[in-house]
């Protein structure tokens, strides 16, 4: 495949941003790569800069659901756009939004807009110190939640691509209070509760954590979470940046049954825009500016074109449960067939699936928390990604993140993928 313009593009980029990026996964550094600049998607394709034509499996991350450029979310915006782009100033399609996604997700008593994942986690943080009073918070290793400072201790996502999972830059007495312990350990939630739970304001967890790949929470874990915090009077956050509409019309918290006092949005709700939200309990959400003395703000949130991106992604997701149907189908299926040509190349590999949420870790498996996701052949997951991406197959550059499925993938994208993969592994 010739990637010509894209090298030169990225020779450019790198002396103009931090690695030729912002944000750092997609500069491809673990793979070894020139990444691919992209010059339109559309539906389950995107095409690069050099004419070649891939199948995504990364989404923009999670957001397309639909696929790429859906034209009912491309019509909303191009005719939200026409009467101006942002106000800083209160317009309805905020409330369209927010009434839509209070009706999906019961725990959402009152919700506030922002601009991305990063600011609706940073955000639910401070609404929980702020409630509570108390100032420790409790996160799991490999999980990620964006870049704030709080939550940037063994972090997942980029950070466990650079291998340098905690960040400088965090101030070693704001990091203190974050405390990390191991996704779907039970006794050790316990155990830390029994201990100091009346100085914890909360516990952020991804129901299924997709940034150390996709790793789901099992119901018992999610459930002593939500026991646990409740009985110290901490709040239960729960990230539903990725989870939320991509695995279900009522988001993971739907699919598990649990009542989290805080949610975070952020990808689908946006539906390609720049969007995040949080939004709980009303008592707390009561406590934020300018009901409450936690503040919080932002110029662009709420702007008319990303909630009308918003609410028609939304709109179309709600109105027909199919794109859950076919999504997942076509996971399940891709992984299915993914399992069978590493068994016949006799590579191992683990598959973990949610909905439309997936990953294969070159290991035998199981894969159940960031210690077993560490037992993954990265050097395997590096030769796999390059034979796939020179196959036209397009995955997340990195064994720790996952592959995002639409509801537009066809059974020939997912065939095609398939027999990549048939290939690719044999030659390895
Ligand atoms: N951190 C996100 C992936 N989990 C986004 C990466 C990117 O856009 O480069």
């Amino acid at each position: 495949m010739n990637h010509s313009v894209s090298e030169k593009l990225f020779a450019e980029a790198k002396s103009l941003m931090p690695g030729g990026v912002n944000s750092p996964v997609r500069a491809f550094g673990n793979v070894g790569a020139t990444p691919p600049f992209i010059a339109r998607a559309k539906g389950s394709h995107i095409y690069d800069v050099d004419g070649n034509d891939y199948v995504d499996y990364v989404g923009s991350w999670g957001p397309m659901m639909l696929g790429h450029a859906h034209d009912s979310v491309i019509k909303a915006v191009a005719e939200t756009a026409q009467n101006g782009l942002s106000f800083g100033a209160p317009c309805g399609l905020e409330s369209e939004l927010a009434k839509l996604v209070m009706q999906l997700v019961p725990s959402i008593q009152m919700i506030r807009m922002v601009n991305s994942g990063t600011e609706a986690t940073m955000s639910a943080i401070r609404a929980a110190r702020g409630f509570t009073g108390r100032d420790k918070i409790i996160k799991f290793e490999g999980c990620y939640h964006g870049h704030s400072d709080s939550l940037l201790i063994k972090a997942g996502s980029g950070m466990l691509t650079t291998g340098k999972p905690s960040s400088k830059g965090v101030p070693a007495d704001l990091a203190k209070y974050t405390l990390t312990l191991q996704y779907n350990d039970v006794a050790g939630v316990r155990e830390t509760f029994n201990a100091i739970g009346d100085e914890i304001a909360g516990v952020i967890v991804e129901p299924v954590a997709g940034n150390m790949g996709v790793v789901p929470a099992t119901q018992e874990f999610l459930q002593t979470l939500s026991g646990e915090t409740r009985k110290h009077g901490a709040l239960l956050i729960v990230d539903e940046v990725m989870t939320g509409f991509r695995v279900g019309i009522h988001c993971a918290q739907g699919l598990y049954g649990i009542t989290p006092d805080l949610t975070t949005f952020g990808k689908i709700i946006g539906g390609g825009m720049p969007v995040g939200a949080y939004g709980g309990r009303l008592d707390v959400m009561q406590q934020i500016a300018p009901l409450g003395g936690i503040y919080q703000a932002g110029t662009l949130s709420g702007n008319p074109v990303a909630m009308a991106a918003g609410l028609a992604t939304m709109r179309e997701l709600s109105g027909n449960p199919e794109h859950y149907v076919r999504a997942e189908r076509s996971t399940t299926t891709l992984l299915k067939g993914l399992k069978a040509a590493a068994d016949e190349a006799g590579l191992p590999m683990t598959t973990n699936q949610v909905g439309s949420m997936g990953c294969v870790f070159f290991t035998p498996g199981p894969v159940t928390c960031f210690a077993d996701v560490q037992k993954s052949d990265l050097e395997l997951f590096r030769k796999y990604f390059l034979g796939m991406l020179d196959e036209g197959i397009y995955l997340a550059p990195s064994q720790f993140e996952a592959i995002f499925v639409s509801s537009a993938h066809t059974d020939d994208d997912i065939e095609k993928t398939i027999a990549a993969a048939c290939k690719v592994l044999k030659s390895l």
